[in-house]
């Protein structure tokens, strides 16, 4: 199966797939959509992926858009290592944390709504950091009934097993330091990012390795 992974470099939503691209051990090319130069809004891109967003997953030459589609399809394809639970409670709490940085933080500081929110960079970060303050707080109260639901206290959201809750953390907690937020809000968050980011997955994976890094 040949898997081209359309993305860029400092996404925090192709990270996510990069990521559990990784830890499943799939070896996988990559194309760089450049967005600062608006290659997302091209024909070419929005043939792949309409919403005009990376990152695209190109399977055997069929694209898929949506990060959490992909981890989705991925975990449903390739399901060792897993990246969800085998409890279907445990699986909801897994795609809660994963919906509320998918649909809930990522969305508000998007270089398209930053750009239609401001023209001046400081007032763009401002707006970031405001939105990206009050879900990580959410965040941080998820992870931490998580904790204490299932009596488990790391090193990973759901224990010692690695889920798609570690995945969509590292990627958001790197754009939040990019913005300057604060994350006095968050230090369960923190602690967990701290842990997860030492894994080779999550290097390998990383904004600084990717070839168009700039
Ligand atoms: N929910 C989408 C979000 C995708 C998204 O917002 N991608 C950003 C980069 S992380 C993007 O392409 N932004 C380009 C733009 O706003 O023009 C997903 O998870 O795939």
């Amino acid at each position: 199966m040949q898997l081209v992974l359309h993305q860029y470099w400092r996404s925090s939503s192709s990270w996510r797939v990069r990521f559990a691209l990784a830890w499943k051990g799939l070896a996988y090319e990559t194309r760089s959509i450049d967005l600062l130069a608006g290659d997302q809004r091209g024909a070419e891109h929005r043939a792949n992926n309409p919403a005009g967003y990376v990152p695209c997953l190109v399977v055997d030459g069929r694209p898929l858009g949506e990060s959490v589609a992909i981890l989705e399809w991925l975990e449903e394809t390739f399901p060792a290592p897993p990246l969800l639970p085998r409890d279907a409670w445990e699986r909801a709490r897994v795609r809660q944390v994963v919906e509320t940085v998918n649909a809930g933080i990522q969305p508000l500081h998007n270089l398209s709504v930053l750009h239609a929110h401001a023209a001046e960079p400081e007032a763009q970060r401002a707006w970031a950091r405001r939105f990206l303050e009050r879900g990580l707080a959410a965040l941080e109260a998820i992870v931490t009934d998580i904790a204490r639901e299932t009596g488990r206290d790391g090193p990973y959201v759901m224990g010692e097993a690695l889920s798609l809750a570690d995945v969509v953390i590292v990627p958001q907690l790197y754009q939040a330091r990019r913005f300057g937020a604060d994350l006095a809000c968050c230090p369960r968050v923190v602690a967990l990012d701290e842990r997860i980011a030492r894994l080779d997955a999550a290097i390998a994976s990383s904004p600084e390795r990717q070839p168009d890094a700039g």
